[in-house]
């Protein structure tokens, strides 16, 4: 069983071995959280990640400096932003109760990221830079790590840390990458987990060195042997250049639509394209509420997680397109999370339609579209949607439908026993169904659409 006292080496073959937490796959939506000093600035050109702006900065991309020279002058400092970053409205609690009412399962909050600022008090971020580099001695003045944890924990859900493994311009990192690793980094890892024991460590930043030269098995050893979370901790993949779909817990895409594996899997993403907040980002920049509910469907018909992402300002106030968000997708799971939490993926993840279709999930203010339409396979590119994604628990299965059709409709490859029951969730109505070569044909008449509100999406539960 999960948890006794087994050893681990610090190798690949006897990590990979570990069984992971069972919790995992179960949850299927959980809340990235970015936050920073690049909190403060909040801007990149659309289709940029906010977050790296420091980065951006730093290597002459012409719009971020543009911006950075007229807002705050040419020779201000990327660092003045962490006495600027106050976070004077935070409220952990409100924040854990929004994501509770969302639906999320878990909580990723970015411990440091690839600026090197950490938002717990640690040694290394102390004296790393030519001043204190961490949220308690600039200014939140703040543990913001502890106090989300505390926050989360009241909450059934559980907390995870994201940690980028290297930083742009820590000068111990730019000057010895193996003293980095062994005077930095592990130290202050151990301090994360020691101190605040995550269920998740979301390592970040692999690409730049090889999983040898980060010492990522010696460093997984430790959490899985020595570690005061050893029978807990859940990791993902990123240890090293070559490791990501191979080692380490489960396996992460970011901004990709559509991936399946044998393995737990998370697709991470904001809701428009950037995981700090961008205050660049129009209403149409935003994905709407029932094109992220149908990426949650999408991802977890396929087997995977959805950890979906939101960017607090330099208050700590979350912006209120992103609460209104969180509570559209919590009030859909409220009627159909029996379809989503604890499913697997089904032997079909999903069924096109046969042809052209008149619909398409709208994105917000824009002239629509979604990547569910963007796909490049058959019967009909740029036409033909998914019309049916399915998930099983038991012997129940899932079809969930993007619109719900009116008069007789086919779930292609589905069987069901003489005395199955067909309802939708949230109606107690049972659907008419009958078997037919290709399928179950159900009876779906007008009537069934006065039974639910509109929906984002509607469930088909076969018992
Ligand atoms: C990436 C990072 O570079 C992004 O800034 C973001 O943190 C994402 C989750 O991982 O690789």
């Amino acid at each position: 069983a999960f948890g006794q006292s087994a050893k681990y080496e610090a190798n690949w073959a006897s990590l990979d071995n570990r069984p992971l937490p069972g919790w995992f796959e179960d949850a299927k939506f959980g809340i990235f959280i970015h936050w920073g000093p690049y909190s403060v600035p909040a801007w990149a050109p659309k289709g940029m990640y906010s977050e790296w702006y420091q980065y951006w900065l730093n290597n002459n991309d012409k719009r971020v400096n543009e911006h950075h020279d007229q807002v705050y002058g040419k020779d201000y400092s990327y660092y003045n932003f962490g006495d600027l970053f106050k976070a004077e409205d935070y409220k952990p609690d409100d924040w854990a109760k929004l994501m509770e009412a969302a639906g999320a399962k878990y909580v990723v909050l970015t411990s440091k990221h690839h600026d090197g600022f950490s938002l717990w008090p640690n040694k290394e971020a102390s004296k790393a830079y030519s001043r204190p580099w961490n949220s308690v001695e600039t200014g939140p003045k703040q543990d913001l790590v502890a106090a989300l944890a505390d926050a989360v924990r009241k909450t059934d859900m559980k907390m995870g840390f994201y940690y980028s493994l290297f930083e742009w311009y820590n000068p111990l990192w730019q000057s010895d990458k193996k003293r980095f690793v062994d005077e930095h980094l592990f130290p202050q890892v151990k301090d994360l987990v020691t101190k605040y024991k995550p269920d998740i460590l979301w390592a970040d930043g692999e690409w730049e060195m090889s999983d040898k030269d980060w010492k990522s098995e010696e460093l997984l050893a430790w959490l899985y042997n020595e570690s005061p979370v050893k029978d807990k901790i859940m990791v993902n993949d990123r240890w090293g250049k070559d490791t990501r779909k191979k080692h380490g817990g489960y396996y992460t895409t970011e901004y990709a639509a559509d991936f399946q594996a044998n393995k737990p899997w998370e697709e991470c993403r904001g809701m428009g394209f950037s995981f700090g907040f961008n205050k660049n980002e129009d209403l149409q920049d935003y994905n709407s509420a029932q094109t992220l509910i149908l990426m949650l469907v999408n991802i977890v018909s396929s087997g995977g997680n959805l950890l979906l992402d939101i960017g607090p300002d330099a208050n700590g106030k979350i912006p209120p397109i992103m609460q209104e968000r969180l509570l559209q997708i919590g009030a859909w799971m409220k009627v159909n999370g029996e379809a989503i939490y604890g499913t697997r993926k089904w032997k079909n993840t999903f069924q096109w339609s046969a042809g052209k279709t008149d619909w398409q999930p709208k994105k917000e203010g824009s002239e629509g579209g979604s990547y569910i339409l963007k796909q490049t396979v058959d019967p009909d590119p740029g036409y033909a949607v998914k019309e049916a994604f399915f998930t099983s628990k038991g012997n129940n299965l899932y079809a969930i439908l993007p619109k719900l059709p009116v008069g007789k409709f086919l779930l292609k490859g589905v069987n069901a026993q003489g005395n199955a029951k067909v309802k939708l969730l949230g109606s107690n109505k049972t659907i008419k169904w009958r078997k037919v070569a290709a399928g179950l044909e159900l009876d779906l008449p007008a009537f069934y659409l006065n039974e639910l509100a509109e929906q984002p999406a509607y469930t088909v539960h076969i018992s």
